[in-house]
């Protein structure tokens, strides 16, 4: 009987427990945020640009190569990282505006903000052009934790 109310207990728990799971638990590099409206006014501005950014997260425990990988938006405007790798639960996070690269920090170099206030979807890429994630927004926050 007490075995039988454990096993109900557990049957109950398994649908709450996968629901718990990241959705990324897959282990590789995902998009982990897209902070799409720069805090304030969008002037334009470098440092306004740069407040603008998608963050990269390998949800491995293995170091991947990220050369050659592409960030767009449903515009089609692309980022294509350079030679670079992404530690296991590393995160790298590509600014709009310019700067210098480290390996936590890249720069699009973009003179225009890429990610729409209004909605917009990053899409990531592998090297060969294989999907490793999508994430789509709305106009409802500054940020999407995705
Ligand atoms: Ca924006
Ligand atoms: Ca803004």
């Amino acid at each position: 009987m007490r075995a039988r109310v454990v096993t109900a207990i557990l049957s109950a728990l398994v649908p709450v427990l996968a629901l718990a799971t990241p959705a990324h638990a897959a282990p590789g590099v995902n998009i982990y945020r897209v902070y799409y409206d720069s805090p304030g006014s969008d002037t334009g501005s470098n440092t306004s640009l740069n407040a603008e950014y998608v963050t990269l997260k390998n949800y491995g425990t293995t170091t991947k190569t990220l050369t050659g990988w592409t960030i767009r938006d449903a515009a089609n405007h692309v980022y294509t990282f350079g030679s670079s790798t992404l530690a296991g639960g590393a995160t790298v996070t590509v600014h709009t505006g310019s700067g210098t690269n480290t390996s936590s920090h890249r720069y699009w170099s973009s003179g225009a903000y890429i990610w729409n206030n209004t909605g917009d979807t990053a899409y990531l890429r592998r090297a060969d052009g294989t999907t490793a994630d999508e994430c789509s927004f709305g106009s409802t926050a500054d940020d999407k934790l995705c």
